[in-house]
């Protein structure tokens, strides 16, 4: 009780603790409504990446002096951490890579090259960011693989029921996708697609780069084989990712990238490889990068992730019942149970380029395109969409700026009614 009642506290008070949110813009306070892009970050992350600069910096796993001790525990402490995050077995689950795509891209090469054969088919779904699209279209160039897709209702849910079809009628091989769309908000029952898959014999990667920063993931639970996700957008630094995955399927996997720290033995002709994680973290790894994403799993953890997902569920149903009293707009996506703290909508014909910038001049900061979801985009028609995109740190205060900045903008947009 106690320690929920101290976390409940630190979330309220959690905005001190990020300070680019103390700054203005054009002479407005900042409203950052972008967290789905990258969000920010708090002192915690920033100071324990400073002090690894300033007091024990070294290469890690080769030097046999301190400092480079020093580093090396520094970098697998925080493996473990985050580990335990996700509720993996093992650190030696956890692979560091640079983002979402390259933890993608390195199943989509080494578990693709090693196990998909021409006329496999590979199942996805129409709401994937191209991060879970283009490595598999990759895949299939290379191999002659056949890629098939859940189809996403109108409302932004996956169809469940094509999904047992589509499992009968081809038998994928492999079965990645999101767990919260980018764009939509859409979270997936991942564990069920999950158990149908397994029980129809297929591998399964999920996108976790929109879930895991917002929602309590257990790998175990989700019985997941891979589990992809960015150290950027959960409070952690750019240039640090993580890929998770099933022991057994990692140890028979070839390495991805070859070079430095992965190998085990080196001759002119031939090498042999590291165990595991490291035969798949080849060269200079991202070192303050790592033990900044350690930081940043603990500041969350701190403050518990369910509390986090239902602070962002109350903002977002607030957000979309503010949003609906704007004239001339749409709003795409599930009910509020089902989404995370992403709202994606258009503003009767105004260009979301043209929304972005008036919200800009108001120090609201939002996303405006087609958000890397080109797929999706032309599903529903559309060539972009505005998306505002809630965090732990973002308030109600907040939500009503952005409504006020759309009716500024309807004015501006000589709009009627
Ligand atoms: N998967 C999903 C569902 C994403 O939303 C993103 C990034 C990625 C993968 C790729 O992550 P990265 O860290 O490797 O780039 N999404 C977004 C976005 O919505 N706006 O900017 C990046």
């Amino acid at each position: 009780m106690l320690e929920l009642q101290n976390q409940q506290q630190r979330l309220l008070k959690c905005r001190e603790d990020f300070p680019i949110l103390a700054r203005t813009v054009h002479g407005k306070p900042l409203v950052y409504l972008d967290s789905a892009a990258s969000a920010q970050k708090p002192l915690a992350v920033i100071q324990a990446m400073d002090e690894c600069y300033q007091r024990y910096y070294a290469n890690v796993h080769r030097g046999v002096y301190e400092l480079s001790e020093e580093a090396t525990d520094a970098v697998e402490r925080a493996r473990a951490r985050i580990a335990r995050f996700i509720k993996a077995r093992s650190s030696r689950q956890i692979i560091f890579t640079r983002n979402a795509t390259e933890s993608i891209n390195l199943v989509a090469y080494s578990w693709g090259s090693a196990n998909i054969r021409a006329g496999d088919v590979i199942l996805l779904t129409e709401i994937e960011h191209h991060s879970n699209l283009v490595p598999w279209h990759l895949l299939a160039q290379r191999t002659g693989a056949r890629l098939e897709f859940i189809p996403v209702t109108d409302n932004g849910e996956l169809r469940l029921d094509v999904y047992e079809t589509l499992l009968q009628r081809y038998q994928p091989r492999l079965v990645a996708f999101t767990h919260a769309s980018n764009v939509l908000g859409t979270i997936t029952p991942a564990k069920e697609i999950i158990a149908r898959a397994h029980q129809a014999g297929a591998v399964t990667l999920l996108d976790g780069a929109q879930s895991v920063p917002h929602l309590p993931v257990d790998v175990q639970d989700l019985d997941c084989d891979f589990l992809a996700f960015s150290g950027h957008k959960m409070c952690g630094p750019s240039g640090i990712g993580v890929l998770y995955g099933r022991r057994e399927l990692l140890e028979r996997m070839p390495p991805f990238l070859g070079g430095g720290d992965m190998i085990r033995q080196v001759h002119l002709r031939e090498s042999t490889w590291n165990e595991l994680p490291w035969k798949f973290e080849a060269g200079t790894p991202a070192i303050a990068e790592a033990i900044g994403l350690g930081a940043a799993v603990d500041y969350l953890a701190a403050i518990g992730m369910d509390l986090i997902r239902q602070h962002e569920q109350e903002l977002t149903a607030y957000a979309l019942e503010q949003l609906r009293t704007v004239p001339d707009i749409t709003i795409y996506g599930p009910e509020v149970a089902k989404r995370s703290g992403v709202v994606s909508f258009t503003l009767a014909d105004i260009h979301p380029h043209d929304l972005a910038q008036i919200l800009d001049g108001e120090g609201i900061c939002i996303r405006a395109g087609h958000h890397c979801a080109q797929p999706l985009m032309e599903r529903f028609g559309l060539v972009a969409t505005a998306r505002a995109s809630f965090y732990l740190y973002n308030t109600r205060e907040e939500v009503d700026a952005l409504v006020r900045a759309l009716h500024l903008a309807r004015t501006i947009f000589r709009l009627e009614g």
